[in-house]
C-alpha cells in the first residue's frame, strides 16, 4: 500500500487558492483538487472549501453523498491528516435537521435541499393542489422563523440619505393593508427537464412534469406596501424590486431574485406578499411566514421566507437572477455560455402535459371501448388557455379536450385549466403515443419537439408532451 505524507490542518490551510493550489480535507484525508475546480458541476463555489474541510459544505449540498463523488475525490488524494488532528471536530452538523417532514408520496429529486414533485395524477384530481402535495423547490435548508419576532424590512426611497428602512411585523401586514386573494399556478423553470436530459445531458435536478401546482394565495398587494414605504411611479431610479429570502448558505448569502418595478406597481398584475396558502398559514416549505407571489411569472421570482425588499436601479445581483434561470440557444455550451447576454426569465410560455395515464402504463379501454386522458395546461403573463389538442396517432389527427377551471379575467388568467378527453381506443395497436398541446389567448402554441429548444440548463421545456403506453385490450 501507498504510504501518504502526513499533514496538519495548518499545512492544508496554506493551500487556499488556485495560486497556492487548492487543498481540502475529508474524513481525515487530504486532497489537492486544483485540477478539479474547473470541472466541478457545481461551479466556482467549490473554492469556498479551499484550505479546509469539505464536511460542512457537503452537509449543505447533499448531492455529494454518492459513490460517484467519493470516487472522483479519491483521484486527488495527496495525504492524510496527522492522527491527533483526524479526531479533531469538523462541523458535520446537518443543516437540514430542522427541515419540516414531508409526505412520502413525493418523487424526491433531491433530499438536501428538498426538491420534490407529486405523482402527476394528483395534480388533476383537484383544481387547487393540496399543500401537502404542492411541488417543493428549495435551494437551501428551510429557515426557522418565529412569527412573533418576524419583521419584513423595506428600504425606503430616502434610505440612502439617512432615512430608516421600514419594518413591518406580520400583524402590521395583516391589519394595515387590505387583504387580497388570488388563485395562481406556480411552475419551476425546470419543469419537464428530464425530457431535455434525454436529448442531451443538461445541468440540474431531473424534474419530470409535476414541478407545477396551483393554490389560492392570500396576503397583501406588494404595490400597497411599496406605496406605504414612499414609492411612486415618479421615484427616481426605481427600476427593479429585489426580494431577499431568509434562507442562506454558509457564507450568509441568501436566496434572492427581482422583478421590474413597473411590474410590481401595476395593480392588475396582482403581485402579492402572501401569508396564506389554501386557507392555511403558509407551510414552512412554502415560505412561512411570508412569500412573494408573482402570478404568471417563473417560480424562481416567487421568493419564499421574505426578509427584505430593496427597490433599485439594477436587477438583483443574486446568482439565481444573474447566472441561472435564463434561456440560451441550443448550441451554447458550458464553454461558451455568457450569462450576461440573456435576460432573466420572467413570464413563462404556454405549457401543457398529460398527467394520466403515466408513461409506460398498461391502459385498458372502458366498457364503451374508450380511453380517458387527463392533464393540465397553463400559460404565463395572465394569458388564458383557450384550447388543448390531443392526438393518439402521432400528431396526424387531433381532438379538442374538455377544459375545466375557474373563470378568470382577461389578462389575469393566473391559474391553469385542467383538461380531459375520452376517446375511442384505436384498433389493433399494442403501443400508443398520446400527445397534448395547448393554445393560449395570444394564440401562442407549443413547439413540437424538444431538441430545437434544448438549452444547457434544461429550462423552459414546453414542447408537445408525449406519453407512451401499452394497450391491454
Ligand atoms: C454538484 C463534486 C465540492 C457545491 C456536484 C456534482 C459533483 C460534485 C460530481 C454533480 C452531482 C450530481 O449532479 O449528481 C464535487 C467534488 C467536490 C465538491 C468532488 C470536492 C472535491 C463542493 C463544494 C461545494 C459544492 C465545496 C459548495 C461550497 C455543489 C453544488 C452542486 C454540486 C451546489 C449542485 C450543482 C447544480 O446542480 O447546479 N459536485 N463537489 N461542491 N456541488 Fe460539488
Ligand atoms: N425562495 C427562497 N427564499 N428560496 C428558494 O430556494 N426557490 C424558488 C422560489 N422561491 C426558492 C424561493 C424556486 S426556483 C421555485 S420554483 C419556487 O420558489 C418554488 O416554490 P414552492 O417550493 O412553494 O413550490
Ligand atoms: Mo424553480
Amino acid at each position: 500500500d501507498h504510504v501518504f505524507p502526513q499533514y496538519t490542518r495548518a499545512d492544508v490551510k496554506q493551500h487556499a487558492s488556485l495560486a497556492d493550489r487548492v487543498w481540502v480535507t475529508y474524513a481525515g484525508e487530504v486532497f489537492d483538487i486544483t485540477e478539479f475546480v474547473e470541472l466541478h458541476p457545481g461551479g466556482n463555489r467549490i473554492l469556498l472549501a479551499a484550505g479546509g474541510a469539505l464536511e460542512p459544505f457537503w452537509a449543505l449540498y447533499g448531492v455529494h453523498k454518492s459513490e460517484h463523488v467519493f470516487e472522483i475525490l479519491q483521484e486527488y488524494k495527496v495525504g492524510e491528516l496527522v492522527a491527533e488532528e483526524q479526531l479533531e471536530d469538523v462541523d458535520t452538523t446537518d443543516p437540514y435537521s430542522h427541515d419540516p417532514s414531508r409526505h412520502p408520496v413525493y418523487k424526491v429529486n433531491s433530499l438536501k435541499p428538498f426538491n420534490a414533485e407529486p405523482p402527476p395524477e394528483i395534480l388533476t384530481d383537484s383544481y387547487v393542489t393540496p399543500n401537502d402535495f404542492f411541488f417543493k423547490r428549495n435551494h437551501l435548508p428551510v429557515p426557522e422563523i418565529n412569527p412573533d419576532q418576524y419583521e419584513l424590512v423595506i428600504e425606503t426611497p430616502n434610505g440612502t440619505k439617512g432615512g430608516k428602512p421600514l419594518q413591518l411585523s406580520l400583524s402590521d401586514l395583516k391589519t394595515r393593508f387590505p387583504r387580497h386573494e388570488i388563485t395562481a399556478t406556480l411552475q419551476c423553470a425546470g419543469n419537464r427537464r428530464s425530457e431535455m436530459n434525454a436529448v442531451k445531458t443538461v445541468k440540474g435536478l431531473d424534474w419530470s412534469h409535476a414541478a407545477i401546482s396551483t393554490a389560492r394565495w392570500a396576503g397583501v398587494r406588494l404595490r400597497d406596501v411599496l406605496e406605504h414605504a414612499g414609492y411612486s411611479e415618479n421615484t427616481p431610479n426605481a427600476n427593479h424590486v429585489q426580494f431577499e429570502g431568509l434562507d442562506c448558505d454558509l457564507t450568509g448569502t441568501s436566496y434572492g431574485a427581482s422583478i421590474s418595478f413597473e411590474h410590481a406597481m401595476r395593480k392588475d398584475n396582482e403581485v402579492l406578499l402572501a401569508y396564506e396558502m389554501n386557507g392555511n398559514e403558509l407551510p414552512r416549505d412554502h415560505g412561512f411566514p411570508l412569500r412573494v407571489i408573482v402570478p404568471g411569472v417563473v417560480g424562481a421570482r416567487n421568493v419564499k421566507w421574505l426578509g427584505r425588499i430593496v427597490v433599485s436601479a439594477e436587477e438583483s445581483r443574486s446568482h439565481w437572477q444573474q447566472n441561472d434561470y435564463k434561456g440560451f440557444n441550443p448550441s451554447v455550451d458550458w464553454d461558451t455560455v455568457d450569462f450576461s447576454t440573456s435576460p432573466a426569465i420572467q413570464d413563462l410560455p404556454i405549457q401543457s402535459a398529460i398527467t394520466d395515464p403515466h408513461p409506460g402504463q398498461k391502459v385498458t379501454p372502458d366498457f364503451e371501448g374508450k380511453l380517458t386522458v387527463k392533464g393540465y395546461a397553463w400559460s404565463g403573463g395572465g394569458r388564458e388557455v383557450v384550447r388543448v389538442d390531443v392526438s393518439l396517432d402521432g400528431g396526424k389527427t387531433w381532438k379538442v379536450a374538455e377544459l375545466s377551471g375557474d373563470k378568470q379575467k382577461a389578462g389575469q388568467a393566473w391559474a391553469w385549466k385542467l383538461w380531459q378527453l375520452s376517446v375511442p381506443m384505436p384498433h389493433n395497436c399494442k403501443d400508443l403515443t398520446i400527445i397534448c398541446k395547448a393554445v393560449d389567448s395570444s394564440y401562442n402554441v407549443q413547439p413540437d419537439t424538444v431538441a430545437p429548444i434544448w438549452n444547457l440548463r434544461g429550462v423552459l421545456n414546453n414542447s408537445w408532451h408525449r406519453v407512451q403506453v401499452t394497450v391491454d385490450a
